[in-house]
């Protein structure tokens, strides 16, 4: 271990995705059961941020540093225009793209490689071209420009564009990938998963130019059988949060197989500090079942007494008769692993589009170094000052009723930039 990785100094900061204005159900994503099921509802879009600032003022609560994603315009007007449309006369399918508000899904933002992992002490972060799908692609140049302002002046830091599509790749950031590790600042293995919208190939490039060592990456595919039941990340199937993972026991190809891979990996670099591995059955909950309540897309998160917490979506609580609900509590009971609370939340408004609570967050390790000069330069890290002028801006500028439609009217996309422009000023970050 590098000596200048102290206990003291590296922190997670969690990157929260501010839902826009335009969020919206348009169906976009087809192997997302969610969306697809949701297709053409009404959408609340004041509601969509109001509960994902809740949820930062959670993680705040406990103690965690959390920091926002401002939204991104929309409708994205340069593709409306490279298919030589308007808002105006656009057909409502190119429409529904372009005014998704899918960058809230911070998860998908980027891939991170801490310091203490990299050859070269550098914190890495590559922007995902979230290619597969027309409505998410065009998220990563403005997700690029975004990051390059909050880390332009924090030290040791590699930022990476985006992988190229035109070469093969295909990143959906750190929804496929999980990092376990003692605690935040010891090395870390690296689980790559692929298959889906992510491959092997984007994976690949990712742990080389962010030069992590061979001993500490995994790349394991994920089962087929499951991504055709809706499982379209490895999120949607697994979660971790230090030297715990928490994982379907059909997640990956070879089943239990490729699952002792991870705990074999794991010990060779951390023989004195064994896995909390919790391996979910089909009998405790089917795959059918995990992504219907989203139980694995929780966050776990380690509160500062050492202990962990789960924050789950409160479907947990009332679909399949609470399967789901009973069964995190078994595992928030048994004294085998370290979590011994659950949190839920209401996040509905992201969770009818295949989004629930990991999804709305980017884990970042970074040094106490790091994070004082993130603070200076924008001011993305929050407080509740910062949440309480979010929540007023939200009041004034969001609708509360959204239809696809609706995306039509100039006066929506107008207060859309009124918005953004207030909110970058707050933020000290230029979004338009
Ligand atoms: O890419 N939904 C997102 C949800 C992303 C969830 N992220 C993680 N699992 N990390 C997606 O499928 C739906 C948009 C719509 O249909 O309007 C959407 O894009």
């Amino acid at each position: 271990m590098n000596a200048t990785f102290t206990e003291k100094t590296i922190e997670e900061v969690i990157f929260v995705g501010l839902p826009g204005l335009t969020h919206n159900y348009g169906g976009l994503s087809p192997d997302n059961m969610a969306s697809d099921k949701n297709r053409g509802s009404e959408s609340n879009p004041r509601q969509a941020a109001l509960q994902v600032i809740a949820m930062a003022r959670y993680l705040l609560a406990i103690g965690l540093k959390v920091a926002i994603l401002p939204p991104q315009l929309r409708p994205y007007l340069p593709a409306l225009e490279k298919a030589g449309f308007t808002i105006e006369n656009a057909p409502a399918i190119l429409l529904e793209q372009v005014s998704s508000s899918s960058f809230m899904w911070a998860a998908n933002a980027a891939t991170i490689t801490p310091a203490c992992d990299s050859v070269d002490s550098k914190t890495h972060i590559t922007i995902a071209n979230l290619h597969t799908n027309p409505h998410r692609r065009i998220e990563a140049g403005e997700t690029y420009n975004i990051f390059k302002q909050i880390f332009a002046d924090v030290p040791d830091v590699e930022m990476h564009s985006p992988l190229e599509f035109t070469q093969g790749f295909l990143d959906e950031g750190a929804a496929n990938h999980m990092r376990l590790s003692p605690n935040h600042y010891l090395k870390g293995l690296h689980v790559f998963v692929y298959g889906g919208r992510q491959n092997l190939q984007a994976s690949q490039k990712i742990a080389e130019n962010h030069h992590i060592p061979s001993s500490q990456i995994l790349f394991l595919e994920q089962n087929p059988e499951v991504i055709k039941q809706g499982v379209f990340h490895n999120d949607v199937i697994a979660v971790s949060n230090e030297n715990l993972l928490l994982v379907h026991a059909c997640a990956c190809k070879n089943g239990m197989e490729d699952i002792k891979k991870i705990e074999v990996a794991y010990n060779k670099l951390h023989p004195q500090n064994n896995l909390q591995l919790v391996v979910i059955s089909d009998d405790d909950l089917s795959v059918e079942e995990a992504v219907g309540s989203y139980f694995f897309n929780s966050q776990i998160i380690t509160k500062p007494n050492g202990k962990m917490a789960v924050i789950a979506p409160m479907e947990l609580k009332t679909l399949y008769g609470e399967k789901a609900s009973k069964l995190m509590e078994k595992i928030r009971a048994d004294k085998n692993n370290s979590i011994d609370e659950i949190k839920y939340l209401d996040l509905r408004q992201s969770m009818q589009n295949g989004g629930g609570p990991a999804c709305l967050r980017l884990r970042v390790l970074l040094d106490s170094e790091q994070i004082s000069v993130l603070s200076k330069d924008t001011n993305v890290l929050a407080d509740e000052k910062l949440l309480l002028t979010l929540e007023q801006l939200v009041e004034k500028y969001y609708p509360e009723k959204l239809r696809v439609q609706l995306m039509r009217e100039l006066d929506l996309y107008n207060n859309n930039r009124y918005f953004l422009v207030e909110l970058a000023k707050v933020m000290k970050i230029s979004i338009i």
